[in-house]
């Protein structure tokens, strides 16, 4: 039996075959879950079809950005399952200007985009999933980064985004309570993915943690993955509101 036999997961985020969502989902997969996979955009579906069949996952279209696109997705999951025990949401996107130079550079447009699309998201798919997971011990989960609570060079309105992102994981753990259902996040440490390409020196963050992070080195899909089966099983069922390192234990040095 595996931890997670029988469970209905939804996971939003699988870009790639080096996604951290794509990780989440083959060992939930293997921890006997079924699976749903969402893709934004003709580009990723071309990604995401051949990966979710590999897992026997259904697949579905949704842009975060959209009501009607989240309406449409909850509706296929109560068609196929009548009811969610999952969700992972794993997505975020600033438009790239933001990303490098000055914080006084963030446009108005481009802090918007940046906090509908990596902090908003997860309470519009949490409304429109709250009736399917009402009272049935189900988990939510995001993705964070520890630039949500310290500085790091041109991480910029990013880190006000995953701030938003942390705080929205706090009230929605209190407001679904009562129905049993748990929202917690993973901070993870840097990992050279999609999200992660084009970001100038990211090797440089990669020596940087493996400098000075206790265990000395980075930390990979499969170890965030790994939380996550713990987080969404049984094992967690007293943990909500938590936001849950898994960094090498970076954050908690200090020089
Ligand atoms: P990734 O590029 O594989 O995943 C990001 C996903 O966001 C992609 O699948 C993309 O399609 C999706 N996305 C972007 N805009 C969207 C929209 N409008 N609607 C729906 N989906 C949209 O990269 P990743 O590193 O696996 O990132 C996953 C999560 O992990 C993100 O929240 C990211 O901030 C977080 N995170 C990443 C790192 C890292 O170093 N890679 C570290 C900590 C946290
Ligand atoms: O959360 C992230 C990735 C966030 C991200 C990255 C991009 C790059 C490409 C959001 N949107 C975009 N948009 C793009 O066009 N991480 C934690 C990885 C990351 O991103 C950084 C980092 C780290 C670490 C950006 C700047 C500095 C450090």
């Amino acid at each position: 039996m595996g931890l997670l036999t029988g469970k209905k997961a939804l996971i939003l985020g699988v870009a790639n075959e080096k996604s951290i969502a794509w990780a989440i989902a083959r060992l939930f997969r293997a921890e006997g879950a079924e699976v749903m996979l969402t893709y934004a955009g003709e580009a990723i579906e071309k990604r995401v079809r051949p990966l979710a069949e590999s897992l026997e996952a259904a697949v579905a279209p949704c842009n975060v950005t959209s009501d009607e696109e989240i309406a449409a997705l909850m509706k296929q999951v109560e068609q196929r399952w009548g009811g969610l025990d999952i969700l992972i949401h794993s997505v975020a996107f600033a438009d790239k200007e933001e990303l490098k130079g000055s914080i006084l550079s963030t446009t108005r447009q481009g802090f918007s985009t940046a906090l509908d699309i990596s902090a908003y998201s997860l309470i519009a798919l949490l409304k429109g999933a709250h009736p399917l997971m009402a009272g049935r011990n189900a988990c939510a989960m995001a993705m964070t980064y520890y630039g949500a609570v310290r500085v790091f060079p041109n991480y910029n309105v990013m880190g006000v985004a995953k701030a938003a992102l942390e705080a929205s994981v706090r009230y929605l753990a209190a407001g679904l309570g009562p129905d049993s259902i748990r929202v917690n996040a993973i901070s993870a440490g840097p990992i050279k993915t999609l999200a992660a390409s084009g970001v100038g020196d990211f090797k440089q963050i990669l020596n940087t943690v493996e400098e000075r992070a206790p265990l000395h080195r980075n930390i990979t899909q499969d170890e965030v993955a790994k939380s996550a089966l713990y987080l969404c099983s049984d094992l967690a069922s007293g943990v909500s509101g938590e936001i849950h390192y898994v960094d090498a234990g970076y954050n908690v040095t200090g020089i």
